[in-house]
């Protein structure tokens, strides 16, 4: 008979439902059907097919894993097959579904108003209105606590309009979004016993409409990685906004770290993707692909990588899935999804740079999706936490100690 392929050696699938399997299945069609044959071109031309979030919508992978408001509500581990599928396809692709739904709509719909959610969430799940989440400045991309954009309020009392002003860089869909999600310092501090300023406290969330006076969203360009993904400056002048645009549930950085937890788990289920794609093009060429007149599948040195690389998917799998669990009984804790995040990137990463070495020259072209995922995967290591941010977290978790300022 064929060969299993690497998620299949292990048999993984019998750990699904069989919901999670159909809803995997669905999601493969779509990346096969509206992703491969274009993505290579979209990539090179640095650009995306903005329908795809549309197409998205109605497959009902936005906001996915939310309950009411027009999103499907399913289990978080389907969540993360969703990601896997999508980021098999491209980063970028997973990167789009994770920005809409588990960044801009999860912030409106776990710190949200009932009139924001009713206003915002039913057309974001459709991919009707798009969504953009500005933590991210400049000069402050590890430690957001330490952000610069203000908000400030014009007038005294509840119905007082909010002002805007900072920067936000490297924003997803920045440049498309209807609505951004801004998160901006406010007055609204708490204070140490000393009576020094508590760091970030005062942060709280916007939601602002993206044609709103003052506000812009130039386009970055020459990016190396994610190419096949809008990334974008958010640029605040003087930018109005009603009193009630502010998101009224939270205050400090537990908010936007809140929806950072949400985007990772997808990230530590999606980065496989990308890693499985890869290892599966490395068979495929390793069965084909003749060295001194025989296949280089059957090398002793490829076929150690290659059982390497398979060994490391699978684990990277078990893991995910160990938190999709977890996280479906409410039992999953930030610093697990940080154990996730640093292991199936950082591995990913080393999986696509090996397959790249086992398609040689051809390993460099976009004729092979390798070395495409390998460069997206830089990306994938440094945002949502870098793997840096994600060694500090667990070895906080290890030693009680903060190593990080
Ligand atoms: P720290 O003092 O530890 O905590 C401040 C407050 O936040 C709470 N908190 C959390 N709450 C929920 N979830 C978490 N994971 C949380 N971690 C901390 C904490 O309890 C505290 O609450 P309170 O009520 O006591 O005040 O904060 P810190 O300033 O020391 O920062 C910790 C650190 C460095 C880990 C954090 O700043 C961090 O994670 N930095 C990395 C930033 C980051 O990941 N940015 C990502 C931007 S979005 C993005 O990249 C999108 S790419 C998407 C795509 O295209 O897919
Ligand atoms: P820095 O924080 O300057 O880090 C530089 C280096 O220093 C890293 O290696 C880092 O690990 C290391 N470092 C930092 N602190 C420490 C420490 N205490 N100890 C040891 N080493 C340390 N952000 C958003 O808000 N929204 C988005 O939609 C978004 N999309 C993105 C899309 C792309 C394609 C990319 C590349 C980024 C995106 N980001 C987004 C930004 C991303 O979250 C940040 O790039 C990331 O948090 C790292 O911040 P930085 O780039 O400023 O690096």
């Amino acid at each position: 008979g064929t060969n299993p392929t690497p998620l299949e050696l292990l048999k993984i699938d019998h750990l699904l439902t069989d919901d999670e399997r159909d809803i995997a299945g669905a999601v493969r069609e779509f990346v096969d059907q509206r992703v491969r044959p274009y993505v290579t071109d979209w990539y090179e031309r640095g650009e995306v097919d903005l329908s795809l979030i549309k197409e998205a919508g109605s497959l009902g992978l936005l906001g996915m894993h939310l309950q009411g408001y027009g999103c499907a509500g399913t289990n978080a581990v389907s969540y993360g097959l969703a990601c896997l599928e999508l980021e098999a396809g491209d980063s970028g692709v997973r990167s789009m579904v994770s920005v809409q739904g588990s960044l801009a709509m999860f912030a409106i719909w776990k710190f949200g108003s009932e009139e924001q959610k009713q206003r915002w969430l039913p057309r974001m799940a459709e991919g009707e209105t798009i969504g953009c989440f500005g933590l991210t400045e400049p000069d402050f991309g590890s430690n957001p606590a330490a952000m610069r954009t203000r908000a400030r309020r014009d007038g005294t009392g509840e119905d007082a309009d909010w002002v805007l002003d900072g920067t936000k860089m490297w924003i997803t869909n920045g440049s498309v979004a209807d609505v951004a999600v801004v998160w901006a310092q406010t007055d609204e501090v708490d204070h140490h016993p000393d009576g020094s300023v508590k760091q970030g406290s005062g942060i709280r969330g916007f939601l602002v409409p993206t044609d709103t006076p003052g506000f812009s969203a130039p386009k970055i360009r020459n990016k190396l990685s994610l190419r096949a993904s809008i990334t974008s400056e958010l640029v605040l002048e003087g930018v109005r906004l009603p009193a009630d645009a502010v998101l009224p549930e939270v205050r400090g950085l537990r908010g936007p770290l809140s929806c950072l937890n949400e985007a990772r788990f997808g990230i530590v289920f999606g980065a496989l993707g990308a890693a499985r794609d890869c290892l599966q093009s490395a068979i495929d060429y390793a069965a084909s692909r003749e060295v001194f007149d025989r296949p280089l599948g059957g090398f002793q040195l490829t076929q150690a990588k290659l059982a390497d690389m398979a060994l490391e998917l699978q684990k990277g799998f078990l893991l995910a899935l160990h938190l999709g669990r977890l996280k479906d009984d409410h039992a999953l804790d930030p610093r697990q999804v940080s154990l996730g995040k640093l292991n199936n990137v950082r591995e990913a990463l080393q999986i696509a740079r090996t397959c790249r070495t086992i398609l040689g020259a051809n390993g460099i072209t976009g004729e092979y999706p390798v070395l495409r995922h390998a460069n997206n995967l830089e990306s994938v290591l440094t945002y949502e936490g870098t793997s840096e941010v994600h060694q500090l977290i667990i070895g906080q978790a290890l030693t009680g100690q903060n190593a990080f300022s």
